[in-house]
């Protein structure tokens, strides 16, 4: 019979052509015959297989992309505590199934991804495809626009994971390679490209700084012993990746009750790792100047915040020595936290991961200064109603005002818990 010889032969696709060109044409032969009954659900049958197989295809292409666009996620990542204010960007070229290029943004003022995917380009890259963590950009910035790169390299497919919120692209980095007549996808691990990038995306739509807020305490919520000691709650791994999180910040907030019961550093002890600007909310000036942040100046900058409780004496003389020291005149005489962040926002400070202690957690809180939360919970039970707890302040009367969060998640540091989750906005 034709229709299996069909299929047969030339598989579900050349039977398809076949009965279509051949067979099943309006005034065919077997239209009425019961062949052409069987023809036409055979038709039916491999059309479906052959829609299954464009679906396959699509799901195939999609997955392609989504590989080559983790590679790209990750060549990204190694940018890392190095970009800011700029975001983490990764490229890669692809041609006939292999990569021909690849690069990543390694520094802010230097080449971005595209540029630096170029450079490296085995092979010639005309007809290939790029596949690049954020929408290429269109602007006149420190560098030249990427999108005119890119089309002036002939690229005839660009993938996108997220767009870029930068007023300066925002979309107009797409259109242009559209217009060029670039085939270009976007959306592509848009999840995991915008995650990435989350300090970026708050900072250049706001100007002020991403907060992560980061906690320690015992498995029965106490940061230190009825006397007061608290050195050290969370174990050596937890306190690792506590100088990783300040290799990767651009400032660090602590309130002046930790310098007085601490006096640290707030350096970044891992080799090679990049210092923060240290940050004090301190309303009434309290921080000694024999404070370890104001003798080790040459190492990197100290902020302090402070009010018109301040003895102006003592603000002259810190910052002869070097130090920054911002005056808020406030009612309260309480250092309004929302204006620091958009001062400190305004100097280039894109991160900052809040430290402690209880009271400025709380305030920070209290006034939503707060996105990101990490809080490490050691496995141990410390006990007594005068231990202290992570957020002092006066706290909240009804639960409806209770902070919430949300996409918590878990993870084990050495044998501490460590939950992280984001600040829900209402
Ligand atoms: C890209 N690829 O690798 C990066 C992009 O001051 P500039 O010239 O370095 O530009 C910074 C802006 O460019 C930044 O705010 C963001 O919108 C974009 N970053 N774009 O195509 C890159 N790093
Ligand atoms: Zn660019």
């Amino acid at each position: 019979m034709f229709a299996t010889y069909a299929l047969v032969s030339y598989g579900i696709q050349g039977f398809l052509i076949v009965a279509t060109q051949g067979v099943l044409t309006p005034s065919g032969p077997e239209d009425s015959s019961s062949d052409g009954f069987l023809l036409r659900h055979l038709v039916a049958y491999a059309r479906r297989n052959l829609d299954e197989d464009v679906t396959m295809n699509d799901t195939y292409t999609r997955k392609m992309d989504e590989d080559y666009m983790r590679h790209a996620l990750q060549l990204a990542a190694q940018g890392r505590g190095r970009t800011a204010p700029n975001p983490m960007v990764g490229a890669v070229i692809v041609n006939n199934g292999r990569i021909i290029g690849k690069g990543y943004h390694e520094r802010c003022g230097e080449a971005h991804a595209e540029v630096n995917a170029f450079r490296n380009a085995t092979e010639d890259v005309e007809g290939a495809c790029m596949y690049v963590t954020l929408e290429p950009c269109s602007h006149e910035g420190r560098t030249p626009p990427c999108a005119d790169r890119i089309i002036a390299e002939k690229i005839s497919r660009v993938v996108i994971g997220a767009t870029d919120p930068n007023p300066l692209v925002s979309g107009t980095g797409i259109a242009r390679l559209r217009s060029a007549g670039i085939d270009v996808v976007t959306g592509v691990l848009a999840d995991e490209s915008t995650l990435l990038n989350e300090v970026f995306m708050k900072y250049i739509l706001e100007k002020e700084p991403f907060v992560t807020l980061k906690l320690a305490m015992s498995l029965d919520g106490k940061i230190a012993t009825s006397t007061g000691e608290s050195q050290w709650i969370s174990c050596e791994a937890s306190r690792y990746r506590v100088h990783e999180l300040r290799d990767m910040s651009t400032g660090i907030l602590v309130g002046v009750g930790t310098v007085l019961a601490d006096d640290p550093q707030l350096t970044c002890r891992i080799p090679g790792g990049a210092n923060p600007v240290r940050i004090v909310a301190d309303s009434a000036l309290r921080t000694p100047e024999d404070a370890r942040i104001l003798h080790t100046l040459d190492e990197t900058p100290t902020i302090i915040a402070t009010t018109q409780r301040a003895d102006a004496r003592k603000v002259d003389r810190i910052r002869e020595r070097g130090a920054q020291v911002i005056v808020f005149d406030d009612p309260d005489g309480r250092v309004p936290l929302k204006a620091l962040m958009r001062q400190l926002g305004s100097q280039g400070i894109d991160s900052i991961l809040a430290e402690g202690g209880s009271t400025l957690a709380a305030s920070l809180l209290a006034e939503e200064c707060v996105d990101k939360v990490h809080w490490f919970i050691a496995p141990m039970l410390i006990g007594g109603e005068d231990a202290k707890t992570p957020l002092g302040g006066r706290g909240i009367e009804r639960l409806a005002d209770a902070v919430r969060l949300t996409r918590m998640t878990t993870d084990s540091v050495g044998e501490d818990i460590l939950l992280t989750g984001y600040i829900e906005r209402g």
